[in-house]
């Protein structure tokens, strides 16, 4: 990782509030409103080694939706990783249920949600785009498509995500924490040398959650949107409140009106604060976006949200400005 790492604070409402790193700040600032190709951007810590997945196909020229597809599933492969793929913790049922969602330059869109038991469902949300006449598949019939792709069907409940979830039945109170751990569900965008933008976002979804609950990563509009004309965008944290405000569609039509993307992203987050400000202060949303010239930014409900960048000039963690309490 670049020791370029870049802080850039916020004030409510007061935009760049820059303070002790102020010109890396604005050089920051002024490098994504400028932008570059290719460029892939997601969503946590675990976006570096993500990224490292898209690059490859990047780096050669390759076409973005392959890349976000190839760089999250080395997210949802790792084990470690509590909020994706193997591994994710479990519903309070103790069953693994994964969304999943992709969408390329041509409104291509595929997505599977209340998905059991592949570790990739962002692969299987590929299927769903390329050999399907539909969007969106779930549970069931998600299961049986899968089956019927040839993926191999696995247990995706670790023992230690067995353990923490027995854990958390000895109270068994359900209360999301703000940025638990500190890493989440991928959502990564991404510019290709051609131009063309895509996107692709996985999850485990909130961990114990009711069974049969979906949250916004496998719903186009809210998890993620991609406009090829425009610009794409993608969602983490409490998945009920991205749904509320169609959040990436709504950033990308604010990017169609001019707003760079971290001021897209900012005016989301201050939509949530604005309409349910007896909910905001103990959840998180990070919303990320990038536009079409490769310009990218993120904004957050609180501290705490970071997002990985990586283009033929960067390779870094970025921490994302925030609204604050
Ligand atoms: C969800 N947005 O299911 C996802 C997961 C997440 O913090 O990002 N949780 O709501």
């Amino acid at each position: 990782m670049s020791n370029r790492r870049k802080f850039i604070k916020s004030s409510i409402y007061g935009g760049l509030a820059v303070s002790t790193a102020s010109l890396s700040s604005v050089a920051c600032a002024t490098q994504t409103e400028v932008g570059e190709k290719p460029i892939v951007v997601s969503t946590w810590k675990h976006g570096m080694e993500a990224n490292d997945g898209a690059w490859k196909i990047l780096s050669k020229g390759g076409k973005a939706v392959d890349a976000v597809e190839q760089g999250v599933m080395v997210t949802e492969a790792d084990p470690t990783n509590t909020t994706v793929g193997i591994g994710g913790a479990p519903d309070r049922d103790g069953n693994v249920t994964l969304d999943a969602c992709i969408m390329d330059e041509n409104d291509n869109c595929g997505s599977v949600a209340f998905l059991q038991n592949f570790k990739h469902p962002v692969a299987v949300a590929r299927k769903v785009m390329d050999e399907t006449p539909h969007v969106m598949l779930v549970g069931e019939g998600a299961k049986r498509f899968a089956n019927e792709q040839g993926f191999k069907e696995e247990n995706l409940l670790t023992p230690q995500s067995e353990a923490a979830w027995k854990k958390w039945l000895e109270k068994g109170n359900y209360q999301p924490e703000i940025n638990v751990e500190n890493h989440d569900t991928i959502g990564m965008v991404a510019l290709d040398s051609n131009g063309n933008l895509s996107g692709a976002c996985t999850t485990s979804g909130a961990a114990y959650k009711m069974h049969g609950r979906v949250g916004d990563s496998p719903i186009i509009g809210a998890g993620l949107f991609v406009d090829n004309e425009v610009g794409a965008a993608t969602a983490t944290g409490l998945g009920e409140f991205v749904i509320k405000i169609c959040g990436a569609h709504m950033i990308v039509e604010l990017m169609r009106q001019g707003k760079s993307p971290m001021q897209a992203c900012r005016e989301a987050v201050e939509r949530i604060v604005r309409k349910y400000p007896n909910d905001y202060k103990n959840l998180q949303v990070g919303f990320l976006a990038i536009n079409k010239a490769g310009a990218y930014g993120a904004y957050s409900i609180h501290q705490g949200f970071d997002y990985a960048v990586r283009s033929n000039t960067t390779n870094e963690l970025i921490d994302a400005q925030f609204f604050g309490s």
